[in-house]
């Protein structure tokens, strides 16, 4: 299996979080797309992804899978033990809504801001900017930050008692948050004590190792 991915993205994080969780880095081969000089909106990339994103999984049959939900959904499910995505019907459906409330609330929102009202990708990427959609994708953002904290007020985690796929899009909206710095309200400790301990996860270790050693040569 191939994934095509930017070393350090928020969103390719998502799918090589969960890729370590499930113990399967191994058995990927990274093919590197340059998000800086704009590879991914070329003619080549699209043919693979039309909308144009990363990260996308090739399959040795050459089928494509774009979307980290769907990724994830698809590489949990191979050792018939869906532990990030939900093994009961029950869990499958408070994870997948969750982890769309984590893009639609949170890590989509930075994104937009990161694209919008900061020079994002540089010139060259960025085609068109609006400003002032993008300063309120922050504020949408820093909304968002309060609500996961006060839901995590009440579980460990954020689709209940488990560490599962909505946890990782949490996560993918603090990485984001980061590279752009935009802070944590102080307030929110529920989220700040649960950003401390999934940040200690081995596999999110193992991912900050990967993008410490830097962008790959090829
Ligand atoms: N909904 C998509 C998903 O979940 O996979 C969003 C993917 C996405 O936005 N990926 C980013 C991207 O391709 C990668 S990164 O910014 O996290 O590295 N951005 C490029 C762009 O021009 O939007």
């Amino acid at each position: 299996m191939k994934i095509h991915d930017w070393f350090n993205g928020p969103y390719p994080a998502r799918v090589r979080i969960a890729l370590a969780e499930k113990d399967m880095l191994s058995r990927i081969d990274f093919v590197s797309v340059n998000l800086w000089t704009g590879e991914h909106k070329q003619p080549e990339f699209l043919a693979i992804n039309y909308s144009g994103t990363l990260p996308v999984l090739e399959l040795d049959d050459g089928t494509l899978i774009a979307e980290c939900t769907a990724i994830t959904q698809y590489l949990d499910a191979l050792d018939d033990n869906p532990v990030l995505t939900g093994r009961t019907a029950l869990e499958k459906g408070v994870i997948h809504m969750m982890t769309k409330r984590a893009e639609i609330e949170f890590l989509d929102a930075v994104s937009v801001y990161f694209h919008h009202a900061t020079p994002g990708l540089g010139p060259q990427v960025e085609l068109y900017q609006n400003q002032e959609w993008g300063l309120r994708m922050r504020d949408k953002a820093l909304r968002g930050m309060q609500y996961f904290d006060r839901v995590l007020q009440q579980q460990p985690y954020v689709a209940g008692d488990h560490f599962s796929m909505a946890d990782i899009a949490v996560l993918g909206g603090m990485i984001f948050a980061s590279l752009v710095k935009l802070a944590v309200p102080e307030e929110c400790e529920a989220l700040r004590a649960w950003h401390a301990r999934v940040q200690a996860r081995p596999s999110v270790q193992q991912w900050q190792r990967m993008v410490e050693r830097g962008a790959p040569q090829n």
